[in-house]
């Protein structure tokens, strides 16, 4: 249906989260609020400046800038030196509130993504109004505040969003785009890069308006096709679709050991912890997998990957694990050495069947098990709950956020 909206009838929203880093420390450190504030390498080192604070950006800091340099320009700034896994966190639950609203999310990067709102008048309202839910939305469930440019496509809706920041929502009316767009600078327009924006300066463009009223055979001269598109983009034309990543095929979880390894309960701990990481990733996105790999470094970097069939799909714990227990056996089995990295993977993926039947089956009761120890976990952290065998890997590896804190954290998916 909505196939047959024409390009000038979409509402392309464009969401940002304001000073995402900045926010995500402040939602758990409040007193940080209304100061200048920078996050990036610890104060006095080589760092650079990852995210600014808008009261720290008014003294000139900003994103890539050095540390010490921030610092002079801004002395009372506080710096922090961040924590990825945290903001990978929030990052995750941002997109997964997104795709609450609509299965069409195309995430550019953690803090960044289009949604195509066109046809959901009549479920969500205007598509301001289901901007604005879910900007409340996510200042509820992270404390962060985020803008949004609302418009018939990519590019004009990007724009709107950079220009109302923080915390805002700005809407271009359809008709109104090329007339928004023509005053601006051209590096406002997203895809235009330094090298390109100093060429038509050359030639005596300044703004957007001058970009779009420039004549196609002398930008195709100059930029070739490039050019030629983004004169279409300077006129606020833009059919691009909002794309939604291809499912994913497999997931996996590896981890570096902090020392080569020899101590086979070890192992097995560390593959039942990584094994649950991959079983409850799958549960999360609804799939089973018909297949478990395992993956074996030795410490002479000499590198083995197994795989076993499963009888049937599964996404459960138990059942991976003891794929993967098969598997470690049959290789210890063949060469039994110290070992540096270990990695498990599911794959060969197929959706879920959800159905719980009349009559539970153990493996129903099985997969409610399974999701209320998923819930508690969304709820308390992973290692709300542990098997005595994940229970070990206390002695060997930093705790955060309640969850183990791997050298190679598991962010391989
Ligand atoms: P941005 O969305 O570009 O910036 P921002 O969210 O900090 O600020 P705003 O959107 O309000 O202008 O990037 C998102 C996060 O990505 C940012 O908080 C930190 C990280 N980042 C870096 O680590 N290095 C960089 O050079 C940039 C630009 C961002
Ligand atoms: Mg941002």
């Amino acid at each position: 249906m909505r196939t047959s909206v024409p390009h000038h009838g979409r509402r392309i929203l464009h969401i940002d989260l304001d000073a995402f880093f900045v926010a995500v420390e402040r939602a758990r450190n409040p007193s940080l609020r209304g100061k200048p504030v920078a996050v990036g390498g610890e104060a006095g080192s080589r760092g650079v400046v990852a995210c600014a604070s808008y009261e720290a950006r008014r003294y000139g800091l900003k994103a890539g800038m050095p540390i010490a340099l921030a610092m002079k320009l801004c002395p009372d700034c506080i710096f922090i030196p961040g924590a990825f896994e945290r903001y990978a966190q929030a990052s995750a639950c941002f997109h997964r509130i997104l795709r609450d609203f609509t299965p069409d999310v195309e995430p550019l990067s953690l803090d960044e993504a289009f949604l195509d709102l066109t046809g959901f008048e009549p479920h969500y309202g205007p598509a301001a109004e289901a901007a604005t839910r879910i900007k409340a939305r996510i200042v509820r469930e992270l404390d962060v505040t985020a803008s949004v440019g609302i418009a018939t496509g990519k590019t004009v809706a990007k724009v709107a969003s950079d220009r109302c920041k923080p915390d805002g929502l700005l809407e271009v009316p359809p008709g109104q785009e090329a007339a928004f767009l023509a005053p601006l600078p051209l590096d406002d327009l997203p895809g235009l890069g330094d090298t390109t924006a100093n060429a038509l300066r050359g030639l005596g463009v300044a703004t957007l308006g001058q970009l779009a009223a420039m004549p196609a055979p002398v930008l195709r001269q100059r930029l070739g096709w490039y050019g030629l598109l983004l004169s279409e983009w300077a006129k606020g034309r833009d059919s691009r679709p909002v794309l939604p990543p291809a499912p994913q095929k497999s997931f996996s979880r590896e981890t570096t050991f902090p020392q080569d390894v020899a101590d086979r309960d070890l192992l097995r701990a560390t593959l039942r912890y990584l094994t649950e990481r991959v079983a409850a990733a799958l549960r999360a996105e609804g799939k089973e997998a018909r297949c478990v790999a395992l993956k074996l470094r030795y410490a002479d970097f000499t590198t083995i990957s197994r795989q076993h069939a499963l009888r049937h799909p599964s996404a459960s714990d138990d059942a991976l694990f003891q794929a993967g227990m098969a598997l470690l056996g049959q290789a210890l089995g063949k060469r039994w050495d110290k070992v540096r990295l270990i990695g498990v993977g599911a794959a060969d993926l197929v959706p879920a069947d959800l159905q719980l039947s009349l009559f539970p089956t153990s493996r129903d009761r099985e997969l409610s098990l399974y999701r209320a120890v998923d819930r508690l976990r969304a709820r308390y952290g992973f290692l709300a709950v542990q098997t005595g065998l994940t229970q070990r890997l206390g002695r060997l590896y930093p705790q955060e956020n309640e969850d183990y804190r791997l050298k190679t954290s598991a962010l391989s998916r």
